[in-house]
């Protein structure tokens, strides 16, 4: 006898390309040598090899018609991106549960095109202390891993097709943006919960404005959560790469992950660095990981699946 009603699969992505600091690369195999994620019933690894062609080098951004244009090391997040693409269909296609753990955000290139390849007009849920959805025109770093929401929507110059609706977007926690990003928010009348209305208590309202707006027909289809760790408040999380204060907090992202993940397909935890923290706080934030995440198996495999990739269109 088993409880387990579904099995989770964790794809490593130790790939730190979207952004400028060391760190985010090596948090998949700290996380792959914990005793208490190893494979076991309902629950396998699975390492992504992000290893680019050396030639695969592109230059920081330049000036092109006297506009900043262009990302850092964007041949090799598309060429990292691809091998996760194919992962995350592959275990979808399994009717497993993927948790794209990473690296760094621009891991939700991959990820979520290979969500899209399976569940075409799957809905994603955005929690982070960023818009992340620069272009090769507003980035003011270069770092891809604040860009991918605008590669996903269409909004890069040379990408014919769009996978992921502004329709089909709210984010969580957002506090800190380019004016380009939060126009494209409000114009496109995204929703986004602040941190100071992500309560516990308030969790009934907060699913019921989400459901109104992901599902006006009242038809569900499944969500993606891409869980950024900056979007957690400073205070309680430190290893990260771009830190916020103001954020959210643990006790909310457990509600938010208890009420959701039975809904979901899959999931991206991203932005995990240790070497942004030092002494007893890494390893306070070590604990802090393995808490949500034996929390988050644990409801993955309490989840009574409802999706079937098979009845969507492209896969009939
Ligand atoms: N908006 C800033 C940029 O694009 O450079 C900072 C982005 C940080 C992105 C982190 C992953 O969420
Ligand atoms: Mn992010
Ligand atoms: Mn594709
Ligand atoms: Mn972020």
């Amino acid at each position: 006898f088993s409880a387990i009603k579904r099995h989770a699969h964790i794809l490593g992505y130790p790939f730190a390309g979207g952004q400028g600091r060391q760190g985010p690369e090596l948090s998949p195999g700290w996380l792959f040598e914990q005793p208490w994620i190893q494979p076991r019933d309902g629950l396998t690894l699975e390492m992504i090899d992000v290893s680019n062609p050396s030639s695969n080098i592109t230059p920081d951004k330049s000036i092109v018609h006297g506009h900043r244009f262009g990302q850092k090391n964007w041949n090799n997040v598309l060429h990292s991106c691809q091998k996760l693409e194919e992962a995350t269909e592959s275990t979808l296609l399994k009717d497993h549960f993927p948790i794209v753990f990473g690296g760094d955000h621009s891991q939700g290139i991959g990820s979520i095109n290979g969500l899209k390849n399976v569940y075409p007009d799957a809905r994603v849920l955005w929690v982070d202390a960023h818009i992340d959805a620069n272009t090769p025109l507003s980035t003011p770093s270069g770092n891809v891993h604040g860009c991918p929401v605008g590669y996903l929507s269409g909004l890069f110059p040379y990408v014919k097709k769009p996978v992921l609706s502004l329709k089909h977007l709210i984010y969580f926690g957002i506090r800190s943006w380019e004016p380009e990003e939060k126009q494209l928010v409000d114009d496109n009348q995204i929703p986004w919960f602040r941190s100071e209305d992500c309560l516990v208590e308030r969790m009934d309202e907060i699913k019921a404005s989400v459901e109104a707006h992901m599902f006006p027909d009242g038809v569900k289809v499944p969500y993606w959560i891409s869980f950024d760790i900056d979007g957690v408040d400073y205070h309680e999380f430190q290893s990260t790469g771009t830190p916020e204060s103001l954020g959210l907090t643990i006790k909310f992202m457990l509600k938010f992950l208890e009420v959701f993940l039975p809904e979901s397909v899959g999931m991206d935890f991203t932005e995990v660095n240790f070497l942004m923290s030092q002494g007893e706080q890494t390893e306070k934030d070590k604990e802090t990981i393995k808490f949500l995440l034996e929390y988050i198996i644990d409801k993955i495999h309490q989840q009574d699946f409802k999706y079937n990739h098979s009845n969507y269109p492209k896969n009939q």
